[in-house]
């Protein structure tokens, strides 16, 4: 794993928002993180399908809506796969993400396989932390790309420098690619960037950061592992988001967020 970060790619994170780290997983580790993923995927596809808990755990529940369509999303895929769990627990992830934050300690927010299908919609331009139950300037992502992922099937494209004039407004991921930007009308001047990524890349993007992805032009599946993390010490904004309901029910605004089985602490151990 690569997973040394320096200070220029310091420096680009903060500045744009985002940052490539070319070959992250070496072929060994790449065919693990593929492997692992699948099953995961396929596991919890299996034990949601007709239940209950589907809509909270994959957006699977109607496979013919547009969302469905845009990926298959599987979430928090560490509580239930125990080779997940050790994949996502990792230090390094975690020492990456706290260093291009700048934080002293990071936690788990949630973990997501985004899975785009053959020809998958686009994803929408959105916002991530405005989604989550607490708001900060510095939490992040990492998206690790388990396929080559080309501006034919569902790169991923930013918005640089969008973080930090960015409010917590956000248009969610509908069918219109442009709703983000009747918030944020000046964001309209900033050309876009794509990233295209050869499997075993990754891309972290901070929270606020501007981002979608294209359609899936090809025949094959555009398959991503990401994982969102939350810096130490982020309190409760008042959004349920992935908190069990009993949890959720149970904190006030501003609560610290620190439950270590709901949100490890990965960094530092
Ligand atoms: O994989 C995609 O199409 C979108 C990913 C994304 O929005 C994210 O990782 O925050
Ligand atoms: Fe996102």
């Amino acid at each position: 794993m690569n997973d040394g970060i320096n200070q220029e790619q310091i420096d680009y994170f903060r500045e744009n928002g985002f940052l490539v780290i070319e070959n992250f997983l070496d072929p060994g580790e790449l065919a693990h993180w593929r492997e692992t993923t699948q099953e995961a995927v396929d596991q919890r596809l299996e034990t949601v399908s007709g239940s209950q808990f589907s809509s909270s755990l994959t957006n699977q529940g109607n496979p013919d809506a547009y969302y469905a369509q845009v990926f298959t999303q599987c979430l928090k895929l560490a509580d239930s796969h125990p080779g997940m769990h050790e994949l996502m627990h990792d230090p390094r992830l975690g020492r990456m993400a706290a260093t291009l934050a700048g934080v002293d300690g990071i936690r788990i927010w949630h973990d997501q396989a985004l899975f785009k299908p053959p020809f998958g919609n686009p994803t929408g331009w959105h916002l991530d932390n405005p989604y989550w139950s607490f708001s900060s300037p510095d939490s992040l992502s990492i998206w690790v790309a388990l396929d080559d992922a080309t501006r034919d099937n569902g790169c991923m494209y930013y918005l640089p420098g969008t973080h930090k004039t960015a409010t917590y407004q956000n248009a969610g991921i509908g069918q219109n690619q442009a709703d983000l930007f009747k918030f944020y009308p000046q964001w309209r001047q900033i050309d876009s960037v794509g990233c295209p990524c050869p499997a075993g890349s990754a891309v972290f993007h901070n929270g606020l950061a501007a981002h979608g992805a294209g359609a899936n032009m090809t025949n094959r599946p555009r398959r991503a592992m990401t994982c969102a993390y939350m810096p130490d010490g982020s309190t409760f904004n008042g959004q349920r988001n992935i908190l069990p309901e009993e949890y959720f029910q149970s904190l006030k605004v501003g609560d610290v967020l620190n439950d270590d089985t709901i949100n490890p602490l990965i960094w530092p151990k």
